[in-house]
Order: C-alpha cells, then structure tokens, then sequence
C-alpha cells in the first residue's frame, strides 16, 4: 500500500524526466481523467513535455473540463523504425522514398557495387518517453489498446502507478497505491503539494483544483458512496478553498441530461419487461433506438443502474444491447446476494462480478438472441426458486424450445483473427521467398535482367518481423485470455470470492452500483470489461 518512500520515489522520478507519457484508464471516468489532467497541467508547469493519452473516447460530459483537449486518442509510433544499411564494402549514393498502393519503398543507390540482403538490418529507435505515470488504473489491461500496441514499452520505461483500486496489480516500478483514498485525484494532492514545496514553484490553479475535486465528487457520487471518507470531505474543502468549481461541476456532470440521453431512456423504459414470478426485469436496446434517438452508446451508461435496477420486487436485471451491427451484449445486475449475476453472465460466455456482470457475443440475428438469453434467464431463475410451472401450468423448460444461437463470446473471434493473419503473412512469405530465390537463380545464368531483389529481401525482413511480433501477441493474448477465462468461470469467481470478500464486495464493475449495497469500503472497477 501506499508508503511514504513510495511518495518521494514518485516525487523524484517526476523531477527527473522530461518526457512523460500520462494515462488514464480505458474506459475513462471523472476520476481518471481528473487525474491526468491534473497532472498534465503540473507538469507542463514544471517544464516537461507531457503526453496524454487515452485508449477510449472521452464522454461528451466530461466537456467541461479544463485542458480537456488535451487528451490524444491514439499513442504514435512510440519508437522510430531503422532501416540500416551496412556501409564498409558499398556507399551509398542515394536514398529515396517511393509509394505504391499502400506501400513505401525506401530504394537506396549504391555508389558503385551492390547491396545484398546482409548488408540491411533493421532496428527501433530509443523511446519517445523517458516516464509513463498511470492512474486510477488496476490493471494494464485497463489501458486497452495502449497497453496491447506497446507492450514491449511498459517493461523499457519506469510506470509511476498512482491508483486507489484495491485489486490494485502492482505492475508499477513505484506503485503508490492507497485503498483507502476515494479517488486517486485524492491522491494526488499530497504529491503535488510536495512538489510544490521541493520545485518552489506555484503549481495549484483553479483548473486543477477543479480537475481534482471532479475525481472526488464523482468516485463518491457526490459523497453518497460508502467509499465517502472525512478525508474526501476535507480534501474537497481544501480544493473548493483553492478555486475548485464545485457548482459547475454538479450542474454539468448530475443535472444535464442531453435531450438525445432523455429520448433513448424513454425508448428503453417503454420496452421495459417485467416477470414477477420470475423476479426478472429487462430491456433492449437496439441499433435502431440509436439511431431514432440521435444518441449513442455512450448515453445507455446509467440506465441500467439508475432506471432499471430501482424496479420493486427485481433480482435480476437485463439490458441487452446491440452494441453495433452483429455484436450483442448484455449487462447483468442483482439486488440480492443471492443471485450471482457472474454465474448467469457465463451460461453466455461472459463474467464479472457477483452484483454486476455481463457478456458480449457475434451474431447478426438480435431477436434470436434476444428470446434465447431471455428464456435461458427464466430457467435459470425457475431452478433458483422452485418455479416448476408457468403462469399457463405449463411446465417449466421453455428454454429448450428455443433455438440455440451462435454465442460465441467476441474474444473468441479476436483472437482467431490474429491466428489468421499469422497464416497469411507465412504464405506471403514462402511465396517471396520463392521469388527471390527465382530472382537469385535468374541472375546468375544472365537469362533475365537484373531485377529488385534487395527491395524483396526488404519485404521479407519487414513480414518476418511482422509475424514474430504478432505470434508475441497471440501468445500475449493467450495469457489475457486466461485472465478472462478465469473471469468468466462461475467456480473460479466464487474460489476468488471465497478467498478476499472484501475484493469481492468492492469489485462491482460500475461505481454506481456501490450506492446500494451498504456494506462495501471501497469500489474499485473492475479489470474486466465484459460490460463494454
Ligand atoms: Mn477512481
């Protein structure tokens, strides 16, 4: 946990690099880009050049931020490629960059001589940062496509992880992680008053105390939350005292609806399903409701917790999304500790957590889908409780009358693309191998002209270097894949359960659904992203 050695090691890895790449977790909340923000505009006070980047779009609520803008989408190439040419028996003359339908060729001209394959070797620059600081980040998983394109660049560079999740990882070189603080931004205010007082530079604004109390108020749901400590009160006290805008703050992150989130939600609830035998309420969402309502995915966020879970007499809630064209997932949640909505997110392949959970699979046809997960959540219930006839006295099993759809979980497909891509880039490569060789062989008997066979050696070189770092990632991503397997496995969830309640009481996957369970400390998000 969180030390004070850890404080000053932070404090003096910041005052020593200059170039420092910032990431908050994917997908983004207040609370973590609050904290990047936060730390962004210190930085730059401080002279550094600070990159921020975030794996998931920012929510157009969050708008209002200062230096929000700040945030790019996308990590650049991290590291220059370098082609190198060995020198000592050929010079070069000239170098030129040629394009051709989605490829550049780097045609280089000797100065009498010849090149061959063995003079070229390629290399990576040195990297473009010198520190990565995460924050309100669990697990690197949780940085998304950040973490999965650079993985190579997380072991090269010292991570700074500054985190308040109590399943907190650890993967930092310096890892300052406190359970106990309701937010990281709350974290961070302790680190930047020390380094205002080492520096001797003023470094608190109204932006970021506002960046700050932002973290605070939201990770509490403005101090609803158990989390709610009387340090989050006197932080936010300390920050309202230097410029934070706490009203600005409440006006536009809790009392603006978008006309378009108003619509969706009204579309929603005018599908709202309820079985009372069955304890089960739920609705759809369709590409279409989108669509008509001018709103995107990013406007269900709430429904399920603040509309659907408050129906009286529920156990079990479902929203089943179409989250784009072929792509379905639903999110599960439960009012009672009986009902593990993780052991019912994995008769579909997904998983999560005992209160929140949920799936995701590939299939065009939603109503097929729809009447699947539906029925089979009946049958499940009917099991629960001792349901052996309908409504009609008829007996209970309808699941079985519906056709089984395809349900293969999306990370299945994922990761079998990768495999295919390896296979295609072998048979290119057999096939310019075959060429060179032709190529070579024509060459020597003088029976063609001389063609560009160092340009193929080039390619060659490029797709095998290609191919190993894709079969890195496949065997990456098979280890994550045991991650998420574990995850969707009802026993092993409840092994872990078992193990730390603790971890399991705060491990529900959206904050929000802490308000109404009163007996958690902290809530952290989960690792998993089944919900998304
Ligand atoms: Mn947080």
């Amino acid at each position: 946990m969180a030390h004070e050695s850890d404080k000053k090691q932070i404090i003096d890895f910041i005052k020593a690099s200059n170039k420092i790449l910032v990431m908050p977790s994917a997908p983004v909340d207040c609370d973590s880009i609050g904290s990047a923000l936060s730390l962004y505009v210190v930085l730059k006070k401080l002279g550094k050049e600070v990159t921020v980047v975030s794996a998931d779009p920012v929510p157009n609520v969050y708008e209002f931020l200062p230096v929000i803008h700040a945030i790019g989408d996308r990590l650049t190439a991290t590291k220059d490629f370098i082609i190198t040419i060995d020198t000592h028996k050929t010079h070069v003359a000239e170098i030129k960059k040629e394009e051709e339908d989605g490829k550049t060729h780097i045609v280089i001209t000797p100065k009498g001589g010849r090149f061959s394959p063995k003079d070229i070797s390629i290399n990576y620059g040195p990297e473009k940062y010198d520190l990565i600081i995460t924050v309100d980040t669990a697990t690197l998983e949780q940085l998304g496509r950040s973490y999965e394109d650079n993985v190579d660049m997380f072991t090269q560079i010292p991570v700074l992880n500054i985190d308040h999740h109590i399943s907190n990882e650890q993967f930092g070189k310096v890892n300052y992680v406190d359970a106990m603080a309701s937010s990281t931004t709350e974290i961070l205010i302790p680190i930047i008053e020390q380094l205002e007082k080492e520096t001797g530079k003023a470094l608190f604004d109204d932006d970021i105390a506002t960046l700050l109390l932002a973290g605070i108020i939201t990770d509490t749901g403005s101090f609803q939350n158990a989390n709610t400590t009387p340090k989050s009160f006197d932080w936010a006290a300390y920050l309202i005292a230097k410029g934070g805008r706490q009203q600005e703050i409440i006006q536009r992150i809790y009392k603006t609806k978008p006309l378009s989130t108003l619509k969706l939600w009204g579309k929603v609830l005018s599908k709202i399903q309820i079985d009372e035998a069955y304890k089960f309420v739920w609705s759809t969402v369709t590409q279409k409701d989108f669509k008509d309502t001018e709103s995107d995915e990013e406007h269900v966020g709430e429904i399920i917790d603040d509309l659907l879970s408050n129906a009286p007499g529920a156990e079990v809630i479902l929203l089943l999304k179409e989250k784009s064209v072929g792509v379905i997932s639903g999110s599960i949640r439960t009012t009672s500790a009986s009902v593990d909505a993780s052991e019912i997110a994995s008769i579909f392949g997904g998983g999560g957590h005992s209160r929140a959970a949920g799936f995701k699979v590939k299939n065009p046809d939603f109503d097929k889908v729809y009447k699947y997960v539906i029925e089979k959540i009946k049958e499940y219930q009917a099991n629960r409780l001792n349901i052996v006839a309908d409504e009609n006295g008829e007996d209970i099993g309808v699941a079985q009358k519906v056709e089984t759809p395809d349900m293969t979980p999306v990370y299945k497909y994922e990761a079998q693309a990768t495999e295919a891509q390896v296979a295609e880039n072998k048979a290119e490569t057999v096939a310019i191998e075959k060429e060179v060789v032709e190529e070579l062989e024509s060459e020597i008997d003088g029976s063609k002209p001389k063609k560009r066979v160092g340009r193929k050696a080039k390619t060659l070189k490029e797709k095998e270097s290609d191919r190993e770092e894709m079969e890195k990632e496949i065997e990456e991503s098979g280890a994550k894949k045991t991650i998420k397997e574990r995850a969707t496995s009802g026993i092993e969830l409840k092994l872990k359960k078992d193990e730390t309640a603790e971890e399991e009481n705060s491990a529900n996957q959206d904050e929000s659904v802490d308000q109404e369970s009163s007996n958690e400390t902290h809530a952290p998000r989960s690792g998993y992203r089944f919900e998304e």
